[in-house]
Formats: structure tokens, C-alpha cells, sequence
């Protein structure tokens, strides 16, 4: 097996971030390319067969021996993960799965395994919404879980579309949307991940599997008041919008703390226009909220408008929530999960609190997950890490899985 540690180490120079610290790899840039074909490369020097559909999944196949049709790769066994990042992420998320993914494949070959059905390694594209602001865009795509109008005008801090740039890597726009053909092809989905917080460490093992995910959503709040100079206009003649979104910040982190297992984020604000001098016209920020009940995740983002909308009153403001994507919560195929157990005895069933396309995938295909211990407990940061034997650890239990399941 070639081991994941060797399989990351040919990537990791790729897509580093010199201003944030780690790594920045959004969907289709020149480092999530140069990823893709790093896997292209590594699965095709394993026999795969590798192809891109119309929503830009990649798939690395491994037919079985028989004769080759139409359906032979329907119900096929189906593992991966993705390959963007978060601004200034870790070198993990998402690779780790993808590195894993092939190292099982060593194995079962070394193992001589002969595949009863078919199975494919895939690659999800904007996995994080990174760059056009929701997540698992390319699962929403294969599974009609996004219009693929509103995916088509998708549009990145640059102003370029999904559809362009779709475009211009090779797919055509139109053909965004539902893959029916696709969707049958995936018999069982098995994700292979980075534990992202401290689950792993509490429970001192390697790897665990996943039992659910909790429901993640995210909003943009637009905040509108009146620009102008920073030493003409006097205190009280001001309507600043960055003072209203200060107080909104604040009121989110309340709101979330007085609420058990609420998790509500502001990581991105964007003053227009964005001068040291000048009093920002327009203030634009993200909130990221999650909740294991979807009814609270709804309500506190009630809760959290409402208050915005009386702060930006406050200074003379207005406040504008738009919802960019929202998943539920998830509780994974409970056969599928016994049938990880029974492959990888031991190993501790584990929640998490991060979203992945086998959340979008699980209401549609049998989906797991598999984690692999991360002994900083942190992520989407250049601190994730995961120790070289765990992580073969980790893709030894998924190649027992696979084989299992194969
Ligand atoms: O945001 C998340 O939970 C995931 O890392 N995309
Ligand atoms: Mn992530
Ligand atoms: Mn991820």
C-alpha cells in the first residue's frame, strides 16, 4: 500500500496559502486542477478508469471482470471525498478521504480481492462553497439538491459565474443538474474524513464511525447605511452600517452560547467599500449556523434577523438575510453502519458537527462515514492534523469496509 502519508506528501506544496497559513484551494482553481489531475494520475496508475460528469464529479473506476455494459456499474460501491479547501485550510480535509481512498485500493489489490461489483473512487467539486458560496455544490448538482439555474448563476467574490467557469473547465452548462444515470451507478457511499474537533482524542482511537451529521446552514447579511467621509461627517449625523453589523456579531454569539449545542459563526465581513477613511456604505457578512434540530437551527436565524434588523434600525441602517444553503440534519443508513461495524469491530460510532457530501448523498444512496483522529481537534486550519500511522490506519479500516462491502 502506498502509504497516505506519501500519497499527501506528493500534494503538499499544492495550493499553499503564504498570506493566511495553509492551504487555499478553491473549486477550479489552478491548485484544485493541479490536484485533479495528481488524482488522475495516481488512479490510473492503480488500473482505474477515470471520467468527469456533466456536474464535474471525477470517478476512478474498477470494473469487475465481466463483460462491460450499459448497467455493470449500476450499485456499484462508490468512496471519496473532496479536494477544495476553506481559505487558509488544512492539508486533510478532504484529501485525506481522497489519499485513503486509493490506498485501499492497494490494499484490496494486494489483498487479491476480485471486485463483485464495481467500485469507484470520487472526487466531489465545492465541497466547501468556498468560492461560489454553497456547500457540496457538486452533490446538490448530482442529486437536484440546487436548481441548476440558481448553481448556473452562482457568482465568486470575482464576479465569475458557475456556468463560466464550469465552462471553462470543460463542462457545459446546461448539462448541470440531477444525474439519474449517476445516482443509480452509487449502491453504497462510504466517505472517509478528517475528524474535525476533538471526538477522536476524547475517545482514544484511530478511527471511528460516523453515526450522523447535524444540520449546517449559511446566510448573507447585507447591511445598508450611509457612506461617507470619516472626518467631515460628525458622530451623531452617521447611519454606519460596520456599527450595526458589530452589534449584530455580537448578538449571534449570544444568541448561540444561550441555546445547548447551537454553533453560530461570523467568519467573512466585507465593508464596501472598504476604506480606512471612509465610512463603509454597505457591510456584507456570513453566518454559519448549526443546530442537531433543524426546528432550532430555524429559529435562532429568526431570532438573529430580528435582531439585526432592530440594530441596523438603531444606527439608521437597514439589514437584508438571503439563505445560501441549508442541509438538515442527518442520521446515516443504520444497516450500512452495522455492516462498518461488523467489517471494523471496535470501532466507536462518533457524531459530528461538519458538513460532507455523504449528507447530501444520505437521503438519496445508503451513505457512511469513516474518521480518522485528528490529535489537534482543529480545523479549517492550518493546525488540523492527522499522524502518519493513524491516517494508514484509517485507509487499512476502509479498505476492510470496502472489502466487506464489496
Ligand atoms: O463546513 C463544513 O462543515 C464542512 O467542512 N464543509
Ligand atoms: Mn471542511
Ligand atoms: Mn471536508
Amino acid at each position: 500500500m502506498d502509504s497516505v502519508s506519501n500519497l499527501l506528501g506528493a500534494i503538499e506544496d499544492v495550493g499553499r496559502d503564504a498570506t493566511r497559513g495553509g492551504y487555499s484551494r478553491p473549486v477550479f482553481s489552478n491548485a484544485e486542477l493541479d490536484l485533479r489531475s495528481w488524482f488522475e494520475q495516481e488512479a490510473t496508475r492503480r488500473g482505474l478508469e477515470v471520467e468527469t460528469d456533466r456536474n464535474g464529479i471525477l470517478w476512478a473506476w474498477w470494473d469487475t471482470g465481466s463483460e462491460r455494459s450499459d448497467s455493470s456499474r449500476d450499485g456499484a460501491l462508490v468512496t471519496g471525498s473532496h479536494l477544495d479547501s476553506v481559505p487558509g485550510g488544512g492539508a486533510f480535509d478532504g484529501p485525506l478521504g481522497v489519499a485513503s481512498a486509493l490506498a485501499a485500493v492497494d490494499v484490496l489489490k494486494q489483498r487479491g480481492v476480485q471486485p463483485q461489483r464495481a467500485l469507484a473512487v470520487t472526487v466531489f467539486p465545492e465541497e466547501e462553497g468556498s468560492r461560489f458560496g454553497v456547500a457540496c455544490l457538486g452533490s446538490r448538482l448530482l442529486t437536484g439538491g440546487i436548481d441548476p439555474d440558481a448553481a448556473r448563476n452562482l457568482r465568486d467574490p470575482d464576479g465569475v459565474s458557475f456556468a463560466e467557469a464550469a465552462r471553462a473547465n470543460g463542462l457545459d452548462p446546461a448539462h448541470l443538474g440531477k444525474d439519474d444515470d449517476a445516482l443509480r451507478r452509487i449502491g453504497d457511499f462510504v466517505e472517509l474524513h478528517v475528524e474535525q474537533g476533538r471526538g477522536l482524542i476524547d475517545l482514544d482511537s484511530p478511527f471511528a464511525i460516523g453515526t450522523s451529521v447535524i444540520g449546517h446552514g449559511r446566510w448573507k447579511l447585507s447591511i445598508t447605511g450611509q457612506g461617507n467621509h470619516a472626518g467631515t461627517t460628525l458622530m451623531a449625523d452617521r447611519a454606519d452600517p460596520m456599527v450595526a453589523a458589530a452589534q449584530v456579531i455580537l448578538a449571534i454569539r449570544k444568541t448561540a452560547a444561550a441555546t445547548p449545542e447551537a454553533r453560530a459563526t461570523v467568519g467573512r465581513v466585507q465593508p464596501i467599500p472598504g476604506g480606512t477613511n471612509v465610512i463603509a456604505s454597505r457591510v456584507d457578512l456570513w453566518i454559519d449556523v448549526r443546530h442537531p434540530d433543524d426546528a432550532v437551527t430555524a429559529s435562532l436565524v429568526e431570532s438573529i434577523h430580528g435582531q439585526a434588523q432592530k440594530a441596523a434600525a438603531f444606527e439608521g441602517c437597514a439589514a437584508a438575510l438571503t439563505r445560501e444553503s441549508v442541509s438538515g440534519t442527518v442520521n446515516f443508513d443504520g444497516e450500512l453502519q452495522r455492516q462498518l461495524q461488523l467489517a471494523i469491530p471496535g470501532a466507536p460510532g462518533l457524531p459530528t458537527g461538519a458538513g460532507h457530501d455523504a449528507g447530501i448523498l444520505a437521503a438519496h444512496v445508503p451513505s457512511a462515514m469513516l474518521y480518522v483522529r485528528n490529535p489537534t481537534g482543529i480545523s479549517h486550519s492550518p493546525e488540523e492534523h492527522v499522524e502518519d500511522d493513524d491516517a494508514d490506519a484509517g485507509a487499512v479500516a476502509l479498505a476492510d469496509v470496502l472489502e466487506r462491502l464489496l
